[in-house]
């Protein structure tokens, strides 16, 4: 479509995602999910609209201010209502025109497409002849709340006027259908993870010592954005010597040094989808002794993690077969004795000393994104795979990350066009 940068996913995409989910809920549902908050900077400033990735997922509308309303009947059968902000002269002369209510059913696949101003009267409609009203909530496991989200304000305000109105949480049914990729949602995924690997490689080529972070972060930017990448899917973290070992470590304002080894964790967004990728290479592009034997133990690791990656095998276990292979590498490193080991074969949690993220998250439209808490591994999900070996006493942190679909019989790479092998990464470098 002209309109976007990107080739959306075709609306019957998100009209079946939302048979889906009107399948789960009882008759007399109302879903309501809101488009997030634009939030403030400073004086007129604000930050850029990021989506909500449930309104996103049901919609495939990516503008401010939309709200999808959903009312459930029998046996699954649903009306659904989007809601837009609607143009006018002001929006025209200074942001350009805002969809038209054909444009969200072109996108979207939902005929009944309202502006807006409308919001109020609807649920004073709606709400009250509902039976359950179902929010959007983040229940992430890991999610800190700064500030209340616009879903949150609204799930509080609707107890606030309407206390006999039952709430019900959409998380958990959203996090189990989010998991399992269709075969639309895979094809953003690898034009994603494409211009990622890609992006990288030509990047790789004219990095030399004495560069700052922030030029390779620089070219990296132009590598994606050229690319029709929107920006990059998370703060990329281009990390040389002692910062190799901070986990997060974002500010990119060194110089890389001859002799260091420079960590890249980056990933490139593509309508709507996050890349996720680590690589780890020697700025003057030759690894020393060292660097190299903690390289090849990683990227032993990054392949048997990859290899055990199935159908029917549950995360946790995955986790800690992970770690029983990490822990053999490590002693094999002096870095772990094997008494250390002995102590917990089974699950030799001492490996987290040097080792101390987990090696696999879902990816998705969110770079973590969205799952119940210990799935098993099955079809069409798409993980990371990133296992890490951090020494700061040696300068030496490496993660290998790459992102895969489970497929019956094995995973498929995502990022086959970035390096890998030692020898690819030097050769890509002379
Ligand atoms: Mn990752």
């Amino acid at each position: 479509m002209h309109t976007l940068r990107y080739t959306p996913i075709p609306a019957s995409f998100y009209s079946a995602r939302r048979d889906a989910l009107a399948a789960q809920l009882p008759a007399g549902a109302l879903v309501i999910i809101h488009a997030n908050d634009i939030y403030p900077t400073n004086a007129d400033g604000t930050m850029p609209h990021h989506q909500n990735a449930n309104l996103f997922y049901l919609t495939g509308i990516d503008q401010e201010e939309t709200v999808l309303l959903m009312r459930v009947g029998e046996q699954g059968t649903h009306e659904d209502t989007l809601l837009l902000r609607e143009t006018n002269e002001h929006i025209i002369i200074w942001e350009g025109a805002r969809l038209t209510k054909e444009l969200g059913t072109a996108l979207s696949g939902i005929a009944d497409v309202r502006w807006a101003d409308e919001y109020n009267a609807l649920l004073a409609e709606w709400v009250p002849a509902a039976g359950e009203v179902w929010l959007e909530r983040d229940n992430h496991p890991r999610r800190y709340t700064y500030v209340q989200t616009r879903n949150e304000r609204y799930a509080a305000a609707l107890q606030a006027c309407y206390p006999d109105t039952k709430v019900c949480c959409l998380y958990e049914l959203l996090a189990e259908m989010r998991l399992v990729k269709t075969e639309e949602e895979l094809q953003q995924l690898r034009e994603a993870c494409r211009i990622t690997g890609e992006g990288f490689t030509e990047v790789l080529r004219s990095i030399k010592p004495g560069m700052g972070e922030w030029e390779i972060e620089a070219a990296l930017s132009a590598a994606y954005i050229r690319r029709r990448a929107r920006k990059f899917s998370f703060q990329p973290i281009i990390a040389s010597g002692a910062d190799t070992c901070v986990l997060h470590y974002i500010s990119n304002h060194k110089c890389c040094a001859d002799g260091d080894l420079i960590l890249f964790d980056i990933g490139a967004e593509y309508g709507g989808y996050a890349g996720d990728m680590s690589r780890t290479i020697p700025a003057n592009g030759k690894f020393s002794p060292r660097q190299k034997a903690v390289y090849e133990a990683c990227l032993a690791v990054h392949y048997y993690a990859r290899e055990i990656m199935r159908p029917g095998l549950r995360k946790s276990e995955y986790e800690r077969l992970v770690r029983v292979r990490m822990a053999a590498e490590l002693v094999k490193l002096g870095l772990l004795t094997q008494e250390e080991v002995n102590a917990a074969p089974e699950n030799p949690l001492c490996v987290r000393r040097y080792f101390m993220h987990g090696t696999s998250h879902p990816l998705g439209i969110d770079v973590h994104d969205v799952g119940p808490a210990d799935p098993v591994f099955a079809e069409n999900q798409v993980w990371t795979v990133e296992p890490g070996i951090y020494i700061a006493e040696e300068n030496i942190g490496i993660r290998i990350e790459t992102d895969v679909v489970i497929h019956a019989d094995g995973t498929e790479d995502l990022i086959p066009n970035a390096p890998l092998e030692v020898a690819d990464i030097e050769a890509a470098m002379s």
